[in-house]
């Protein structure tokens, strides 16, 4: 009975129903005689207030909060395609509580307090209301109150500095010019109120705050068992996801604020910085000294000085007489220019300044109090800022890139947009500044900067890329944020601004960029070398560069009035082992543009957190040395290869690695280790790096850029073991070609038994054309006796090289159709 009634009102009319005074479906379903199910979102009123709980997934339930009426469904962050989507809820009770069920979760609400308890299909306990109340009310704002279980673990919320775990933290997101930032500042740059938990035993849920007010994460801070979430104004309005492991949840986050879109592959090779290069022969010559050097390069920066008088838009022709030129020299050699353009637009009393005039002529400027337009200092001096939440404001400064973009200036750069204003105490605009929110998806209405603060960053991403897209529909476009929110991954890679040049921020900005990438943020570098400071050592810039090989953006930039630190500065044994370690990165390029591409379907990050693989490894290393929590130490770099830093870089003292499990390899020698532990004895010119057993690695020849063809074979480095497989994927780097079917895929796999080993390259797929017209497959790891090699059945040319301990097997051809490699031991 109680079923037909619940399939003829459909939950989302319950609310309204005359039974609702009287305990509504509470009662009703105190009546029932089993459960019901419904795609429609379930809501229930009571005076304490009223809720919804969606599904939108099996594994994502969505849920909104409110003193009286819910909250306007509006989100910067998650799509109405998303946040609309519904996926079934089965209703039932539980004595007093109701029962909410998908196939992966449980939420168990008790309609007297609207507390709740989040469990996963198994019945685990992953989220639950503290004991005192779920949500708090206080004036616009709210707190909710969740427990911390003993065995918790919480990641992500974008750039925070400290270790990597956020227990026993607090945190307020607020987007801040945090120049010089230390490893205990706070808040910084950028504001993504999403928590990725996890226990010991490695069981995940993911957490998303849609409210992009001010708001505090304390994890047990101030009380010691109690996680609260604190807002200044906005909804309460959140997401729970239910893993079960953390890569899951990585991907449930994906799924729902969106994945990075796929780069121009030349923005992972090596970028070079400074501010600046205030000159066009300054930048011809920096340019110059990286090929004379043969150091890789990819992108060259111009700061600020580029620029007449610092206003954006605009070149110093005195400094540059003929940028197009310098455009199009530096892309003659493989260079690609990516220019600052700052979201400030300087107010002057002169009608040549055409940013200023056409922003004028369509009101596009934030408001102060009395209407007028808000004038803040910064670079250019008075300067006035555009709205970026009205979507005609986007549009407008998307076509400011036009002449630059026709030069052909190959990316941009978006700085100071916190927005970080001069001359004021909160580095920032009045709260009372008035914004404006005119899009789809939203009724018009004003919004004070108070509301709007966080949200600035990210919209003045979007309306770049969303204007260099409108400019060139089949490039890529390549945009650099400093400040962002929730979401903002979809418009621009980030870096985490202004650090400083100390072994102790090289640490800090491993935990930084593994928990931005768990925050959405793949595409994640910081300034190689430190931007402010001191200079660095010779030592320090060394150990930097190996380990910003193996970061997702690899950007040396510096300070102003500090001394150089490109990559030759300093003796030239220190340029050989620099040299050699970014030729690494364009050697691996296959191996980290298929994890781009991998990105952008999935969401999972380029650079991980060990546990982000092994889920296990939470309770280990958690217990013995925590060195994946603390600063510095381990990360991985896609699923394959483990980076291990010393996490006391300046110490000359050896140090422990700790493997996730038995038979990894070292990338550098090849040798196949036995246990999970290693002892590893500092040497500046090794940073190491290890390979999964069973990882198949794709590389390629050594090229000074990635948009040069590389000469020689593609190379399939195969390192047996368990779960042994590969991925390929390539196209043309720069254009959209790819969504029409001009891309490749090729997948590799291994296999050992008794005889030997197998080794499968599956047959190309789509209709890219690449550059490679021979393969080469490498097999890493000794193959005891004799070894008698056949491709496809037929014997074939192999060489054992001893110095990197691998057979070499040439394939006649480029390996389009299956390939099968059989290497058979001979004799013991
Ligand atoms: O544009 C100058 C700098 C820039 O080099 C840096 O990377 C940004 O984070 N910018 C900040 C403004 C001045 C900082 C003191």
């Amino acid at each position: 009975m109680f079923e037909l009634k619940f399939q003829s009102f459909g939950l989302g009319q319950w609310m309204h129903h005359p039974f609702r005074r009287l305990g509504g479906l509470v009662a009703l379903i105190g009546l029932s005689l089993g459960a019901a199910v419904s795609a429609e979102p379930f809501r229930l009123q009571t005076p304490q207030g009223v809720i919804e709980v969606t599904a939108l997934r099996p594994d994502i339930v969505r849920v909104r909060l409110g003193k009286a009426t819910l909250p306007v469904d509006e989100s910067f962050s998650v799509s109405p395609e998303r946040r609309h989507a519904t996926s079934p809820l089965t209703v039932s009770h539980d004595g007093n509580l109701v029962v909410l069920t998908t196939a992966a979760l449980v939420v168990r609400l008790d309609p007297q307090t609207l507390k709740m308890t989040v469990l996963d299909s198994s019945g685990s306990t992953l989220l639950a209301d503290a004991d005192d109340a779920d949500v708090a009310f206080r004036g616009q704002g709210f707190e909710l109150r969740k427990h911390i279980p003993a065995d918790a673990h919480y990641f992500g919320l974008g750039d925070k500095t400290g270790g990597l775990d956020r227990r026993g933290g607090s945190f307020t997101l607020w987007n801040t010019d945090a120049f010089l930032f230390q490893d205990y500042s706070d808040p910084l740059y950028k504001s993504v109120p999403f928590v990725l938990s996890a226990d010991e035993k490695g069981h995940a849920f993911g957490f998303f705050l849609d409210n992009h007010w001010r708001t505090r994460f304390d994890f047990g801070r101030s009380e010691r068992d109690t996680w609260v979430i604190g807002a200044e104004g906005g909804p309460v309005d959140y997401y729970i996801m239910a893993g079960p492991d953390p890569k899951a949840v990585v991907s449930a986050y994906g799924y729902l604020t969106g994945t990075p879109p796929l780069a121009p592959r030349w923005a992972l090779g090596f970028q070079q910085s400074r501010w600046s290069y205030p000159t066009e022969a300054e930048a011809r010559a920096v340019a110059g000294r990286l090929r004379s050097e043969h150091i890789p390069t990819d992108v060259l920066y111009l700061d600020i000085d580029y620029q007449d008088r610092n206003r954006p838009f605009t070149v110093d022709k005195a400094a540059f007489p003929d940028l197009a030129k310098l455009v199009h020299d530096l892309k003659a050699d493989h260079i690609q220019l990516v220019l600052i353009t700052d979201l400030h637009i300087a107010a002057p009393n002169d009608p040549a300044y055409l940013p200023f005039t056409s922003g004028k002529a369509i009101d596009a400027y934030l408001k102060d109090g009395a209407g007028n337009d808000y004038v803040g200092a910064v670079w250019p001096g008075p300067s006035v800022f555009p709205d970026f939440s009205v979507k005609t404001v986007r549009t407008w400064w998307g076509s400011l890139y036009a002449d630059f973009v026709r030069m052909g200036v190959a990316g941009f750069w978006n700085d100071m947009n916190e927005p970080a204003i001069f001359l004021t105490d909160t580095k920032t605009m009045p709260l009372s500044v008035v914004h404006r929110i005119e899009d789809a998806g939203f009724s018009p209405r004003k919004a004070t900067h108070l509301e709007m603060h966080n949200l600035v960053g990210m919209l003045n991403s979007q309306a770049t890329f969303e204007g260099l897209l409108k400019l060139e529909p089949d490039q890529r476009p390549f945009v650099l944020t400093r400040a962002s929110f929730a979401g903002g991954q979809k418009y621009a890679a980030t870096w985490t601004g202004d650090n400083s040049s100390s072994f102790a921020q090289l640490n800090l900005a491993t935990s930084q960029l593994t928990n931005l990438g768990l925050s959405g943020f793949a595409y994640v570098g910081d300034d190689i070398g430190g931007f402010a400071g001191a200079v660095p050592s010779p030592d320090l810039l060394t150990r930097w560069i190996e380990i910003g090989a193996f970061n997702p953006i690899f950007r040396d930039h510096s300070q102003k009035g500090k001394a150089r630190q490109e990559p030759w500065v300093g003796p030239p044994e220190h340029l050989a082992i620099r040299r050699h370690y970014i030729e690494e990165r364009y050697r691996l390029m296959p191996y980290i543009y298929h994890l781009a591409e991998e990105n952008s379907r999935t969401g999972l990050p380029l650079m991980r957190p060990v546990f982000l693989e092994y889920p296990q490894t939470l309770g280990r290393l958690a217990g013995g040395g925590q060195p994946d929590f603390g600063l510095g130490g381990p990360f991985l770099f896609g699923p394959d290869l483990l980076v291990a830093p010393s996490a006391t870089p300046e110490s000359p003292g050896a140090y422990q690695v700790v493997l996730p499990s038995p038979g990894w390899y070292d990338y550098w020698t090849g040798e196949r280790l036995a246990g999970v532990s290693v002892t590893e004895v500092p040497r500046l010119d090794r940073l190491p790096v290890f390979v999964r057993p069973g990882a198949i690695l794709v590389k390629q020849p050594l090229t000074q850029s990635l948009t040069e063809t590389p000469q020689g074979p593609l190379e399939v480095h195969v390192y047996p073991g368990p779960d042994c497989h590969g991925e390929l994927y390539w196209d043309d780097g720069v254009s959209y070609g790819f969504q029409r079917g001009a891309f490749l895929r090729q997948d590799f796999t291994c296999k050992s038994d008794a005889t030997g080993l197998s080794v499968d390259l599956g047959a190309r797929r789509g209709a890219y054309v690449p550059w490679w017209k021979t393969v080469q497959v490498i097999v890493h790891g000794k193959v005891a006796g004799g070894v008698k090699i056949t491709v496809n059945g037929r014997a074939a040319p192999a060489r054992f090289d001893d110095a990197s301990q691998a057979w070499r097997i040439d394939l006649a051809g480029d390996a389009v159709g299956p390939t099968e490699i059989k290497l058979m031991a001979t004799a013991p």
